[in-house]
């Protein structure tokens, strides 16, 4: 049957509607690109679902999709309602689990692998994981638990993260492509010497200095250290090469390696030239006044005046705005792998030595990180500048990548002090502020900003133009109502007060989750009937949970509510305002909700 399907037919066909799709509704290209022929190969070899594939990040999973009944449907990828750009068990019985973080699939695929061992059932467990995720301290930590639980781990190495796969690992595999030669040769002579006369009993001789030859010849084997049975590298683009190691991983009684070699971005002339840029497709290209570029830039300049400030990246330097500091600082730049809890105790540790860490990491990711944070940078009371990018929704990525409970994760930790810029002025005064602080310093920005910052229309400037530790910004005084908001959601608060003349608003924007303006919080509370607090962040434990918990304390005949997103996981859309209006988090719902309350009130 195998041979009678046109396996290149088939990978032309899913690379085209792979291009296509993300032409239109971005993602990630270069990455899925890579896996076409590896994709084909494990659904011909096992049988989904059935038999659990798991892959890790699952950012590489559109083939999967594309082959397991999703075709139809690939047109609505990352769009709202339509399918996600990573797997999903709402989605198809073929996704096992939600995913989107690195280093997980290892350790779901022992788990998976010892539950059907424990309950005599007979399918088999295949972990896809890339080489940049294969570094991350879960995935080794899994490694060192496989013992001999009867699993398939195939390792997609393209030698690249994001950028560049970086560390002694990446080291290591690209040494292992000697196995590669020491594969073909023997394979050669196992080809054409056995047809010889004398032959097969040469191949014999062979076979038995085969241990002496490969410990000779090539680096020991990392993995089986760890009981894996290694095999490869092989050609993650020849189908047969594929099939047939596949098929021998198939019928191994315990854990085994598989090591592909594949070329990020394969099939597609600019995404093999560029495979760090087409990594992933963004709809909202990356504009020079984005949050991360200010901050790359605004990096640079501090870095200039102040040698011992070092930046940190968890393999996100484009992402996060540091290019431009690895460019200009090379030696003063650190991308550490996919390894964010380590990047935050490494950073610790250069504190503690004398120099000023800023570790730049997308808020999801950082929930990696909490105990670090919460061990060896706030108990440690060091000064370190945390910048939490991708703070808030990012609508295409959906459940696992908005960064809606950092404040939650992070505003118990005593030491910290946790601020969100209204816009990238304001980011850049916070970074000098955050590093003359002397103290752990969370700085939270979101991907996208609707508000480019314009100099001399940044509200009240006159107010409050330094950012002074645990101050708010007052923007307008007035009587009835007060709105306190965090990040750019101020602008929204004023927005609701334009539509709303008959009352006098107070607009305060809180600029600090931690410390809390208790001051400004005491006074709002004295001369207003209400205060309703606005955040790009989930309700429970957040900024107005905060502010909501200091007011209680007060006794006081106040009435608040906190505009924030509910208590459940968010999907992705092809926006955030879809999002919004799907959990009624837009002005016209806030200024209902506060027409409705007051309405009340005055009935009363
Ligand atoms: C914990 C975590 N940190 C960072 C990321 C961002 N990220 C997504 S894909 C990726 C690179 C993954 O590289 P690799 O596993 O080798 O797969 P490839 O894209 O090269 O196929 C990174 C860093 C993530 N998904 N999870």
């Amino acid at each position: 049957m195998k041979d009678s399907i046109d396996y290149k037919k088939v990978a032309k066909e899913i690379r085209e509607i792979i291009l296509e799709t993300t032409r239109t509704n971005g993602g990630h290209l270069a990455s899925n690109l890579g896996v076409v022929e590896l994709s084909i190969a494990l659904h011909q070899t096992f049988h989904s679902p059935r038999d659990k594939i798991i892959f890790d990040v699952s950012h590489q999973c559109y083939a999967h999709k594309i082959l397991t009944d999703r075709k139809h449907k690939f047109s609505t990828l990352r769009m709202t309602h339509g399918i996600s750009g990573f797997t999903s068990p709402q989605e198809s019985p073929y996704d096992l689990f939600f995913c989107g973080h690195a280093g997980t699939a290892l350790s779901s695929a022992i788990g998976m692998a010892v539950a059907r061992d424990q309950l005599n059932q007979n399918y088999h467990v295949i972990a896809v994981i890339g080489d940049a995720s294969l570094t991350n301290g879960l995935t080794l930590e899994a490694l060192n638990n496989i013992g001999e639980t009867r699993l398939i781990v195939v390792l997609n190495d393209n030698g690249y993260a994001i950028s560049k796969n970086v560390g002694s690992i990446a080291k290591y595999l690209n040494e292992m492509t000697r196995y590669y030669v020491y594969n073909r040769i023997k394979n050669f002579l196992k080809k054409y010497v056995t047809i010889l006369p004398g032959g097969k009993s040469f191949i014999r001789f062979l076979m038995t200095l085969k241990q002496a030859i490969k410990s000779l010849l090539l680096p020991s084997s990392f993995f089986e250290h760890y009981g894996l049975k290694y095999i490869g590298p092989i050609d993650g683009h020849n189908m047969n090469e594929l099939l047939e190691n596949l098929e021998f991983c198939k019928r191994q009684n315990r854990p085994v390696l598989l090591h592909v070699k594949t070329k990020k971005g394969y099939g597609d002339p600019n995404a093999e030239k560029s495979p760090e840029k087409m990594h992933g497709i963004s709809l909202t290209s990356h504009h020079e006044q984005s949050y991360s570029t200010i901050f790359g830039k605004k990096i640079c300049d501090l870095a200039k005046q102040d040698p011992r400030i070092v930046c940190i990246t968890a393999a996100m330097a484009g992402g996060t705005g540091l290019s431009l500091f690895q460019k200009q600082y090379p030696k003063r730049f650190f991308d550490i792998g996919i390894a964010e809890g380590h990047g935050i105790t490494f950073a610790a540790g250069l504190s503690k030595a004398g120099l000023l860490p800023v570790c730049a990491i997308y808020s999801t990711f950082l929930q990696r990180a909490v105990d670090n944070i919460f061990h060896d940078i706030a108990l440690q009371n060091l000064p370190i500048v945390i910048a939490i990018d991708r703070a808030g929704l990012c609508a295409n990525d959906g459940p696992t990548h908005h960064g809606l409970f950092d404040i939650a994760l992070l505003r118990n930790i005593p030491n910290l002090v946790i601020m969100q810029p209204k816009d990238t002025d304001e980011l850049e005064a916070m970074l000098e502020a955050a590093i003359e602080f002397r103290k752990p310093c969370c700085i939270r920005y979101p991907r996208e900003t609707k508000i480019v910052s314009i100099k001399n229309n940044s509200i009240n400037e006159k107010v409050c133009p330094k950012i002074c530790l645990g101050k708010s910004e007052i923007v307008v005084q007035g009587k009835d109502i007060c709105l306190i908001a965090l990040g750019e959601k101020v602008y929204l608060a004023l927005e609701i007060a334009r539509k709303l003349p008959q009352f006098s608003f107070t607009i305060i924007h809180g600029r600090f989750v931690k410390p809390l303006d208790h001051e400004v919080l005491l006074e709002c509370a004295k001369h207003h009937l209400s205060i309703y607090t606005i955040e790009d962040h989930v309700k429970s434990g957040g900024f107005g949970s905060a502010v909501a918990e200091f007011l209680i304390e007060q006794h006081l005949p106040i009435h608040i509510h906190i505009f924030a997103w509910p208590d459940t996981f968010i999907p992705h859309a092809s926006n955030n305002e879809d999002l919004e209006n799907m959990f009624h988090f837009t002005v016209d719902d806030m200024v209902k909700k506060i027409q409705t309350d007051q309405g009340c009130m005055s009935m009363l």
